[in-house]
């Protein structure tokens, strides 16, 4: 009897039948199996299905998961809550919305001490394990074995975190990934189960193949999407206002692999920012992997150098480049995940454990012009999914029903035979994959976005998508509603809230939006928005500041204007809204001279600094500050050396008094020595050291 005979046997008998084990089968009956299942969670990092061939891709091949869709289920309904990388890993740990596990940006830390399914399991005799990419900040905690990458990690040579002990490796970060897995797995004493988390880095930015990969598409042309020229006409702003534009937001070196040319006395922030990343990744490589590196781009560099493309034509290079160099990515987490499953097979372990893959979120790869994620369409908001465990899923199923990464959680529980706990907000997908749909299943996913201000400017957003239609909210700085009908329009293109024709419909996505932020208790949209912050006047009030060294443009806090607009990040929250009001300065410097446009008696300075070495930021080492009538001769009014310690967090303030009567100057130097590399007690230690600054107050 073939498994989907026997599922249909079962059926046509009855719930009766549910319970009856057939010989030499495991029982279908809910409850824990006779032996709990191995869990193997594979997680990518930006991983989007038209990415994945098994999803219909028009790009590539991916024969290993497609394996395991056919040996499995594959699910065209999964979604996340929160599309962007820590977020979407906490609410996978914990069952919970980003608003109640704390966890609602990438800037925040993972409170691990914290509910996971992971100590659960580990309390019922799981070996839980994770390996590769983290990126919660904090230590994890439930896991008996740990070795991840610092932060989004390295592609090539990566340091990583064993157990707290840092260890530099060299090759690929997916193959190294995977060579710990197995190295692990062949160690185990194999007498309880597993819970192995094996979460890749790859395909996330800056989208660099590896060794076997590098000369993938080489002579070829990828599809272009159709939408790629989208003028966002029916939107709102938010997809005017965003950052993610492979023609507009893209590196030329860091992104796209051009190599900057000689070093320009006119180079933009920008291009310098360039130079600095590009040295420091293409740095990494060692000589070997440079000359493979060099001979795969290089005729390609040359002859894009030579035909001065523009307009268009550029953008279009630069998807190719862009998309490429992605897939090529793909590749190989698809060949090691290959690896895995042979080494599961050649174990005998294959039919006892559940194979997750999916990936963070989605991704775009140039739909609506874009890369990265971010937004609740489609693209970013689909996850890949699929699940092998021959005991109990039919080959080559296709579960329509809408899940989402809050149903990680209890769906591994619910294998190992764990209750539940109460306060998880996902549901066990088990029944869903064993082919017996619960009759209550959710027929909405709620969704909810929050890192604005912040890396590629996407709008704080709130929404809910039906298996039909979906509907959003932008809020904070723009108050802006947008409705698709994904049955008419599947790109999502024509926004039709406030048209009549879908009047009823939109009354009924509205109540269900309320029901569902309700239900999940999402109801405080003020919680976490960034401080309004009070505008504190001075004389330096809207006066230019030219900076010496650019600032990073990842923390670019408004441009060297505001350093002077009188909005100074608040003591105690500077840490949930991703450092928007700072400048960041990257093992850089900072120097930057203030005009106050006349003469003017000055009676005091001061700049705020801020500490919070876990992103490693750090205090400057010194401080100086020198006055000048003319802006050719400066005289030095102070010079301070910092005496906090470095393991204090928070904002500080460097001042400078005048004496009585106050000091005659046009322009004000303000100098501040970055620490430069991270000290030898941290755990970036030798890596470079951030230093941020916000407000230069005179007063
Ligand atoms: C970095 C990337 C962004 C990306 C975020 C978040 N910039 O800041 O493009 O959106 O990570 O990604 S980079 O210049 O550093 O590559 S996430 O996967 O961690 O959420
Ligand atoms: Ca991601």
């Amino acid at each position: 009897m073939t498994i989907q005979n026997r599922r249909e046997f079962l059926k046509k008998m009855g719930a009766g039948a549910a319970a009856l084990a057939l010989p030499g089968c495991t029982s279908l009956s809910s409850g824990p199996p006779a032996k709990r299942p191995n869990i193997l969670f594979i997680m990518t990092d930006d991983h989007a299905c038209q990415a994945t061939s098994c999803y219909g891709s028009r790009l590539n091949e991916t024969p290993n998961i497609d394996r395991l869709a056919r040996e499995g289920a594959r699910f065209d309904n999964a979604f996340c809550t929160n599309s962007i990388c820590a977020p979407s890993r906490a609410v996978l740990l914990t069952g919970k919305y980003s608003h109640l596990n704390g966890h609602i940006n990438n800037a925040v830390t993972f409170d691990g001490s914290q509910q996971t399914f992971v100590k659960l399991l580990r309390g019922v005799g799981y070996e839980t394990a994770v390996i590769g990419k983290w990126h919660l900040k904090s230590d994890p905690t439930g896991f008996d074995y740990w070795n991840i990458l610092p932060g989004q990690g390295d592609y090539y040579n990566p340091l990583f975190i064993e157990m707290g002990e840092k260890k530099k490796k060299s090759g690929y970060v997916t193959d190294l990934i995977t060579d710990t897995f197995l190295d692990w797995l062949d160690g185990r004493d194999g007498s309880k189960p597993f819970c192995a988390l094996l979460h890749h880095k790859a395909p996330h930015r800056n989208w660099m193949p590896g060794p076997d990969h590098l000369d993938l598409y080489r002579d070829k042309d990828l599809p272009v999407p159709e939408t790629f020229f989208d003028d966002y006409a029916t939107r709102s702003g938010a997809a005017r206002e965003q950052e993610m534009r492979i023609a507009d937001h893209m590196y030329m070196a860091y992104d796209l692999k051009l190599p900057p040319g000689e070093k320009k006395d006119d180079e933009t922030g920008w291009e310098k920012a360039d130079r600095r990343m590009w040295k420091r990744f293409y740095g990494r490589l060692d000589e070997a992997q440079k000359k493979a590196w060099d001979e795969a781009y290089g005729e390609e560099n040359r002859a894009f150098r030579e035909a001065g493309l523009t307009g268009e034509d550029l953008e279009l290079w630069k998807y190719q480049r862009y998309v490429k160099d992605y897939l090529r990515c793909v590749a190989s987490v698809d060949d090691n995940i290959g690896r895995v499953l042979d080494a599961l097979d050649r174990m005998g372990l294959s039919d006892d454990t559940v194979v997750v893959y999916t990936s963070d979120q989605g991704f775009y790869l140039g739909e609506h012009g874009w890369y990265d994620k971010r937004f609740i369409y489609e693209e970013s908001l689909r996850m890949p999914l699929v699940v092998r465990y021959p005991r109990e899923i039919d080959p080559r199923s296709c579960p329509e029903e809408m899940v989402m990464n809050l149903d990680f959680a209890p769906t591994f529980l619910d294998y190992a035979g764990v209750k539940i706990p109460g306060d998880m907000q996902g549901r066990s997908m088990r029944r869903v994959l064993r082919g017996d749909e619960p009759s209550d299943w959710r027929q909405a996913v709620y969704y909810h976005y929050y890192e604005y201000p912040g890396a590629h400017q996407v709008k704080r957003h709130y929404g809910v998508r039906t298996h039909r239609y979906k509907l959003i909210h932008f809020y904070h700085d723009i108050d802006a509603w947008e409705l698709y009908d994904l049955k008419e329009d599947p790109q999502e293109l024509r926004n039709v809230y406030g048209d009549p024709a879908y009047a009823k419909v939109q009354t009924e996505l509205e109540a269900e939006l309320e029901r569902l932020r309700r239900l999940y208790g999402d109801t405080d949209s003020n919680r976490y928005m960034p401080l309004k912050i009070r505008k504190k006047s001075h004389k330096a009030l809207g006066c230019p500041a030219t900076l010496k060294h650019p600032c990073s443009p990842k923390y670019k806090g408004g441009g060297p204007g505001a350093l002077t607009d009188g909005l100074g990040a608040p003591e105690g929250k500077m840490f949930n809204d991703d450092y928007a009001l700072w400048q960041g300065f990257e093992q850089s410097d900072f120097e930057a001279v203030v005009d106050l446009g006349q003469p003017r008696k000055v009676n005091g300075i001061s700049a705020g600094f801020l500490q919070h070495t876990r992103d490693w930021i750090f205090l400057p080492s010194e401080v100086e500050i020198e006055l000048s009538g003319d802006g050719k001769i400066y005289v030095q009014a102070m010079n301070a050396r910092n005496t906090i310690s470095m393991k204090k967090e928070g904002i500080f303030k460097h001042s400078f008094k005048a004496g009585m009567d106050g000091l005659d100057a046009r322009y004000v130097k303000v100098k501040a020595r970055n620490v430069g590399i991270c000290p030898d007690w941290h755990p970036g230690a030798g890596g470079n050291a951030w230093l941020f600054i916000d407000e230069i107050y005179v007063e």
